[in-house]
C-alpha cells in the first residue's frame, strides 16, 4: 500500500492496481492531537456528525507524517502507518475468522491444555484462531471446582445469562424442563434457537464422567449446508427461504423466536444454522411447499446425523468444549445413569466475546 498526494490538497491511497481518494471527511475524523481525541479511551472529543462542507486546504507528506491543514482551521499530522493499518486490520482479521469446513475425517480434537495466565497468553490467541477455523476447541486440564466455567467464560468477555441461569447442570435429573437432563440421546442441534437473540457460542465443561456412552458429537453445519448447496440445489433453497418458529416453556417462562434453517449473510454465504427438532414449528403453508420444505429438511437431517459429517469422543473431567452455536451442531449418545456419574456445566458467551479478546492478543502479540 503507497500513499501520495496531488495538487497539495488531495491524498490517495494506492493498493495493487486500485487507487483511492481519502475523503477529507475521512480524514478529519482521523485526527488524533490531544484536544481533539481522549489519550484513554481513543474516544473523540468532537462530532463528526456535524462537520460540513470540510476541505483539505494544504497536505505534505514529512516524516511518515500527513502534515494536513483542513478548511475548518483544524491542523493535524496523522500517522501513515495508523491508516496503513486501518486498511490492512480488517483484511487480516477477516482472514483470521474465515472458517475451514470440515467432516468426520477431522482430527487433533483436544487441542489445547489450560494452565496458568491462559487468558493473556499466545496459547489463547491461538486457542481463538482454532475456534473461528474450525468452529470449535477442548480445552483441557481447566479445574472442575467451584463453577469454574463462570471465571471462564467471563475470562475471555462476559457470560450470557440466560433463564438457565448464569450457568446450567447437565445432568440426568427428575422432572426436567429440557430433555439435556436426562439420559436420552440427542441428535445433533443448534441450542436455544428460540432465544432472542440465539446465544452466538457455547461452553460446556465437564466435572464427572463415570459412564461408557454419553459420548459428545459435533457437526460443521457450515459444511453440511454448502454440501447440500451443491447436491440438492433445491433443497438449500427452501431451508434458506421458510421462516420456521421455535419455542421454548416452562412454568416461569415462553420463548420464541423465528428463523430460516440456513441463513444467508447479503453475500449469500451461510452465516447461521438452526436446527433443534424438539422444538420447531413450522408455519402451515400451501401444501406443496411443504412437502418440499419437509423433504429437505429430512435430507438436511440424515446428513447432520451421517458418520460422513459426525466427530464423536468423549469428554473428560476437565475437558471444556466452546462451540460456535451458528455453525455447529452439537448432541451426545445415550448413557445409563446406573453405570455412574455424568455431570457437565455449560453456558454461553456472544461473538462480542471472542471477537474482543481475538483483537485484543492481535494488538499484544502480533
Ligand atoms: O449432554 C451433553 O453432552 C450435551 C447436552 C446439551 O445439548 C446441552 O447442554 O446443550
Ligand atoms: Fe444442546
Amino acid at each position: 500500500m503507497k500513499i501520495e498526494l496531488e495538487q497539495n490538497n488531495k491524498v490517495f491511497v494506492f493498493e495493487g492496481p486500485n487507487k483511492l481518494e481519502l475523503h477529507p471527511i475521512w480524514l478529519r475524523e482521523r485526527v488524533s492531537e490531544k484536544e481533539h481525541l481522549d489519550k484513554n479511551t481513543e474516544q473523540r472529543l468532537f462530532d463528526p456528525s456535524l462537520l460540513k462542507d470540510i476541505k483539505i486546504n494544504k497536505v505534505n507528506i514529512t516524516d511518515k507524517l500527513l502534515d494536513i491543514e483542513f478548511s475548518d482551521g483544524v491542523k493535524s499530522k496523522i500517522d501513515i502507518n495508523k491508516i496503513e493499518e486501518e486498511f490492512k486490520s480488517d483484511i487480516f482479521l477477516r482472514s483470521l475468522i474465515r472458517p475451514s469446513l470440515w467432516n468426520s475425517s477431522l482430527n487433533n480434537i483436544k487441542n489445547f491444555k489450560f494452565e496458568n495466565n491462559f487468558f493473556e497468553s499466545n496459547e489463547m490467541l491461538e486457542l481463538l484462531k482454532s475456534f473461528y477455523k474450525n468452529g470449535f476447541v477442548v480445552i483441557s486440564n481447566v479445574p472442575t471446582k467451584d463453577n469454574f466455567i463462570v471465571n471462564f467464560a467471563n475470562s475471555i468477555g462476559s457470560i450470557r445469562r440466560t433463564n438457565f441461569g448464569e450457568y446450567f447442570n447437565v445432568k440426568s435429573k427428575p422432572n426436567p424442563n429440557d430433555l439435556a437432563y436426562t439420559s436420552l440421546p440427542l441428535s445433533p442441534h443448534t441450542d436455544n434457537p428460540y432465544r432472542k437473540p440465539v446465544p452466538n457460542i457455547q461452553l460446556l465443561h465437564c466435572i464427572e464422567n463415570e459412564v461408557s456412552g454419553g459420548l459428545s458429537t459435533l457437526v460443521d453445519g457450515f459444511s453440511v449446508a454448502e454440501n447440500l448447496k451443491n447436491t440438492h440445489p433445491e433443497f438449500f433453497k427452501i431451508l434458506t427461504e421458510v421462516k420456521v418458529k421455535f419455542r421454548f416453556v416452562d412454568k416461569e417462562v415462553v420463548l420464541e423466536n423465528e428463523g430460516k434453517l440456513i441463513e444467508l449473510d447479503e453475500n449469500k454465504e451461510v452465516n447461521q444454522v438452526r436446527f433443534s427438532t424438539r422444538l420447531d414449528f413450522v408455519p402451515a403453508l400451501d401444501k406443496e411447499k411443504l412437502d418440499l420444505y419437509y423433504q429437505a429438511r429430512n435430507k438436511i437431517s440424515e446428513m447432520y446425523n451421517s458418520d460422513n459429517f459426525l466427530v464423536k469422543f468423549k469428554l473428560e473431567p476437565g475437558d471444556l468444549l466452546m462451540m460456535d452455536n451458528y455453525r455447529l451442531l452439537h448432541g451426545r449418545t445415550e448413557f445409563n445413569s446406573n453405570e455412574g456419574n455424568r455431570f457437565l456445566q455449560g453456558c454461553y458467551i456472544d461473538y462480542d466475546s471472542s471477537e474482543g479478546k481475538l483483537r485484543h492478543l492481535l494488538r499484544k502479540f502480533i
